[in-house]
């Protein structure tokens, strides 16, 4: 069960990012950035993370084909390992993203982990997904119906699901129910102390 836990690393502070980088970052599959920490520190933080983990960046792309592509290859030009964008903008927009990409692992987002999302539309999304040659998906992992639906349409693709801990997800129902990685953020990092509850974590699911 080690390293199937990406870590979101939702904080702002450059100290305590770094701090949990060094300590985490070999415990983990990946750890994962999203729009806090860039809007505090630049993108360059991209590349010191790079140092302890691979990245990815979630910056939920959704956007017309032309923008999508520049993100994309900053986030590449950083040395992101891998980058999440939405997939309700259609296949140009997604594709963008991928053709992009170049080496970079895309994922896209089919179904959220809030239930006020879009979920009559999780199958269209998950096609145009396989048409634009994605690397994996997000879908949640404190939804199992979704998630169940995600993976029954998924074939081949990855799933990476949030929603685990804080949100209430089980992370071993999520690992039953077909996610490869889930996702934790806050119930590590806001704890006392992340290391030992990552363990923890890791021995719970292993028995
Ligand atoms: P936490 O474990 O602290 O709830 O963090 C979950 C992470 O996953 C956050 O970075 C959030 O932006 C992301 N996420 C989510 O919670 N639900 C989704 O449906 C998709 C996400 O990317």
């Amino acid at each position: 069960m080690e390293n199937k836990i990406i870590f979101a690393l939702d904080v702002y502070d450059h100290e305590t990012a770094m701090d949990l980088a060094k300590n985490l970052g070999d415990k983990v599959f990946a750890i994962k950035i999203n729009w806090p920490i860039i809007l505090e520190n630049g993108i360059g933080i991209v590349r010191e993370l790079s140092k302890y983990s691979r990245v990815i960046c979630d910056f939920k792309l959704a956007d017309i084909d032309n923008t999508n592509r520049m993100i994309t290859e900053k986030a590449r030009d950083y040395g992101a390992w891998g980058i999440i964008s939405h997939a309700f903008t259609g296949f140009k927009s997604l594709k963008a993203v991928v053709d992009a990409a170049s080496g970079m692992k895309v994922f896209s987002v089919v179904s959220m982990s809030q239930e006020s999302y879009i979920d009559d539309v999780t199958d269209k999304l998950i096609d145009i997904s396989k048409k634009a040659g994605v690397y994996g998906l997000v879908a949640p992992g404190n939804r199992p119906e979704n998630l169940k639906m995600v993976k029954e349409l998924s074939g081949d693709l990855k799933i990476i699901s949030p929603g685990i801990g804080t949100q209430g997800g089980s992370m071993l129902d999520a690992l039953m129910l077909g996610a490869d990685y889930v996702i934790i953020g806050r119930s590590i990092y806001q704890s006392a102390n992340p290391e030992e509850t990552l363990n923890t974590i890791y021995k719970s699911i292993s028995k």
